[in-house]
């Protein structure tokens, strides 16, 4: 069988590539263990420094296997337990690994497939991607963190429409609403998305890991508290080798070395 998820690790870099192509990497229960597989494996992997999440062939991921679910085939029938079980330990792992994550989202992002591409620190998409909240267009709601990312990083009338609506949108739309960093051509996508992985590999992943900290409390905190979470983190990450070599690196007119601790 053909693996549903491709794992390949070098320069410091975890590639994690959605394989199901002819479905545009639907999910299912093998895919979703796979894939919850890979991520707390690039996580427990001290060599990996950076994680890029993508799809092969010309989707990124069209959400939830439907065909699967409609035969029963993913052995929980009640969505509930499915999202608890098989989505949410992939989304949080994804948003609280203390390493960056780079989804390059490849083509449609639908359903829980968008939710998966919005779980990424930074997310480039191709020219060609589009974004398609499916789920009020089969009777369910968005989940997978959907209405926590939509929200934030659209607005909440943007989230609102986009939910209820399930319009497709494109590339440029995703990006100009916040969905998205940055744009590439298709044929240079993945090419970016690997260079900026790499990149990232060689720098300070400590701090990365205490910025993604920071963030993740920031919008449930007002700002005395945020603050308090600041200094809590920037006491740890003032203390560490990468902060001390980057201060020195400076002061020495060097590039610097960073360890990732
Ligand atoms: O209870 C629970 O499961 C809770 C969890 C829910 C999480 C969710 O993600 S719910 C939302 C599920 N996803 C969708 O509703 C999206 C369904 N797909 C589409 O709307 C369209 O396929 C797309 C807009 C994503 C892409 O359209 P298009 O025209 O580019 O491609 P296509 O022809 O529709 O799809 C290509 C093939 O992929 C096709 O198979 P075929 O005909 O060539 O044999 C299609 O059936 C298959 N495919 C696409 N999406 C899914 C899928 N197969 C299974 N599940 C899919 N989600």
């Amino acid at each position: 069988m053909t693996a549903p998820v491709l794992y390949q690790a070098s320069e410091g870099v975890a590639t994690l590539t959605l394989n199901r192509p002819d479905v545009l990497n639907a999910m299912n229960a093998e895919l979703m263990s796979a894939l919850r597989e890979g991520v707390e494996r690039a996580a427990a992997d001290s060599e990996v420094r950076a994680v890029l999440l993508t799809g092969a062939g010309r989707g990124f991921c069209a959400g939830a296997d439907l065909a699967a679910r409609q035969s029963g085939g993913n052995g929980l029938s009640d969505s509930g337990a499915l999202l608890r079980e098989r989505y949410h330990p992939i989304i949080l792992a994804l948003r609280q690994m203390p390493k960056p994550v780079v989804t390059a989202v490849n083509g449609v992002a639908a359903g829980a497939g968008m939710s998966l591409a919005l779980a990424g620190d930074v997310v480039l998409a191709g020219r060609s991607a589009s974004f398609l909240q499916a789920f009020s267009r089969i009777g369910l709601i968005p989940d997978a963190g959907s209405t926590y990312f939509l929200p934030r990083y659209a607005g909440e009338m943007r989230a609102r429409a986009l939910a209820i609506l399930a319009e497709k949108i494109d590339a440029e739309e995703a990006h100009r609403i916040g969905l998205v960093w940055k744009l590439h051509d298709d044929d240079v996508l993945q090419d970016e998305a690997g260079k900026l992985a790499r990149h990232l590999a060689t720098m300070p992943t400590m701090a990365y890991g205490l910025i993604k900290e920071a963030l993740n409390q920031s919008f449930d905190n007002d700002l005395a508290a945020q603050l308090e979470v600041e200094a809590t983190l920037q006491s740890r990450a003032s203390r560490s080798e990468d902060c001390r070599e980057g201060v020195a690196a400076f002061i020495e007119k060097r590039a610097p070395k960073f360890k990732g601790r």
